[in-house]
């Protein structure tokens, strides 16, 4: 099956539920490539020696990679760390994840700012590009592990909305605009 994505519902309330709105409203794989969301779906049991990883890795230059585990236990701040990953924010680079364990959420804001929900389980590998406003969730599993990828030496700051004076977030502005 391909990547599960929604459009949200605007209620409050847990951040961890799927949010989806009733009727469902899915977006599709093409939908998000027109946002500038490119998708991969890899066999997360053999990551280690896993030669489509290597591929993909090889033709992205995404030379740097390391795992983070989210749970409680095993990150340190956890709290703190999912709320900050919470907030809405852009990076200067491009967001790569691959989710080897686990589930959990990206919500990205599609070109009318609404927010869409993308479900990452175990082998979805995704790539947010840089300038897209987005934010991340763990589900009710509570638990995720996930490889970062990024080309070059990692950069992780994010900028908190709203950041529009930035180069990159024009950037992305007019990319949008070529489709
Ligand atoms: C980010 O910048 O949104 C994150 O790094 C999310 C957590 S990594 C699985
Ligand atoms: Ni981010």
């Amino acid at each position: 099956m391909s990547l599960q994505a929604w459009y949200m519902d605007s209620s409050e309330g847990d951040q961890r539920t799927p949010h989806r709105l009733d009727p469902d409203q899915p977006v599709s794989p093409e939908d998000l490539k027109k946002l500038g969301v490119f998708y991969w779906k890899l066999n997360a049991d053999i990551y280690e020696t896993d030669p489509e990883l290597e591929q993909i890795r090889k033709d992205q230059g995404y030379s740097y990679t390391d795992i983070i585990t989210i749970h409680k236990d095993s990150l340190p701040n956890y709290e703190g760390k999912l709320k900050m990953f919470f907030e809405e924010h852009l990076h200067l680079d491009d967001e790569i994840r691959y989710i080897l364990d686990g589930r959990a959420y990206f919500d990205v804001r599609d070109k009318e700012e609404r927010w869409i929900r993308i479900a990452m389980r175990k082998g979805d590998l995704i790539t947010l590009p840089a300038g897209i406003y987005h934010r991340f969730t763990l589900d009710e599993t509570n638990y995720t592990k996930a490889m970062r990828l990024f080309v070059g030496e990692p950069v992780w700051k994010a900028y908190n909305r709203p950041s529009d004076e930035l180069d990159i977030r024009r950037k992305y502005l007019a990319s949008l605009l070529e489709c």
